[in-house]
């Protein structure tokens, strides 16, 4: 059996320097809720695990309406979900926190970790891409910012060096009258991974025209990304009916599904379009509320 090592290193310079060392195969560790799987299965390799959730710096979580909320690579679905004005001001990003697995995966599982996995169907994300959210990242040169819809480049695989770390999620503060939302297809009750994902995110005036909008697709492509013609078709005009039914097929005619035993293509596209006019009509209903 080979030998693994496992390093809780107190800061994010000394996660580095354990990343830095290439020879000994280091992996990030967070919740390991997909990670230790995917060891056990084979799938990934590593020889030194590294657990990130001893560094404080990756274990902050703010939430208000001046600041917006930062979310430390280290910190659970749980911990997020349970925020008091987490839900209140990005309920569509806690709608699918709360969604993964069950209370147990989410007192382990990590926003950051259900990003880097890179998994095409995770719940997570197209609700941080509707949120136009930032990630900072660390390296052996510094910081840098990559916004959360460039990621993840295909499936398991992210613009991340194997020797950079995810240190902070940051959703910008909403502007007056926005909201969010996100839904998911399963094909069971629960615990299974989504057929389609839908995250919104919209801006509405007084008068209910909708100024901003942003919709992003997850699980109808090797990645989630943000159906930008079905965003755009909302801005200037109502929420009404009309709108939704032109987001929904603008959605649907950008999906890029597979079929799989979950769902044939025609299928997903289909759900697509339902849940998009859902999330989006969800969106606004909160977003009214908040005009
Ligand atoms: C029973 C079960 C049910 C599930 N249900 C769902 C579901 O309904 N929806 C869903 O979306 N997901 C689901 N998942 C997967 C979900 O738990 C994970 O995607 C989780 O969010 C990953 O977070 P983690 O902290 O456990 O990551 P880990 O497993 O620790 O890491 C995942 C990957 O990301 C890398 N990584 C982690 N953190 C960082 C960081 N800060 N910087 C750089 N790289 C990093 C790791 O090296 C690894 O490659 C389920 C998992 C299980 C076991």
């Amino acid at each position: 059996m080979r030998e693994l090592r496992y390093s809780a290193p107190a800061s994010v310079d000394e996660a580095l320097e354990c990343l830095a060392d290439g020879s000994q195969d280091p992996r990030i560790l967070a919740g390991g809720t997909d990670l230790l799987i995917q060891l056990r299965a084979g799938a990934r390799h590593a020889r030194h695990l590294v657990d990130i959730k001893r560094i404080p710096e990756m274990n902050v979580l703010h939430a208000n309406a001046r600041t917006g909320l930062r979310v430390g690579g280290a910190v659970s679905c749980a911990e997020l979900v349970e925020h008091p004005a987490a839900g209140d001001l990005f309920p569509g990003l806690i709608e699918a926190a709360a969604l993964i697995g069950s209370t147990q995966i989410q007192n382990r599982a990590t926003l950051a970790g259900n990003l880097c996995n890179g998994s095409p169907a995770a719940d997570t994300t197209p609700a941080l891409l509707a949120l136009d959210t930032t990630c900072i990242i660390a390296g052996p040169a510094g910081r840098r910012e990559l916004s959360a819809a460039e990621v993840v480049t295909a499936p398991g695989r992210t613009l991340l060096a194997d020797n950079e770390l995810l240190v902070e999620i940051r959703v910008p503060p909403p502007p007056r009258g926005a909201s969010d939302a996100y839904q998911r297809l399963i094909p069971r009750s629960e615990m299974d991974i989504a057929v389609v994902g839908v995250g919104a995110s919209l801006v509405l005036e007084d008068d209910g025209t909708c100024s901003a909008a942003r919709i992003a697709l997850g699980a109808v492509g090797p990645r989630a990304f943000l159906a930008t013609q079905a965003a755009f078709s909302l801005v200037g005009g109502p929420i009404d009916e009309a709108a939704l039914e032109k987001a929904g097929t603008l959605a649907a005619d950008v999906a890029q599904p597979i079929s799989d035993k979950r769902g044939t293509t025609e299928y997903r596209r289909e759900i697509t379009a339902v849940l998009t006019r859902r999330v989006v009509a969800d969106a606004a209903r909160r977003a009214k509320g908040n005009v």
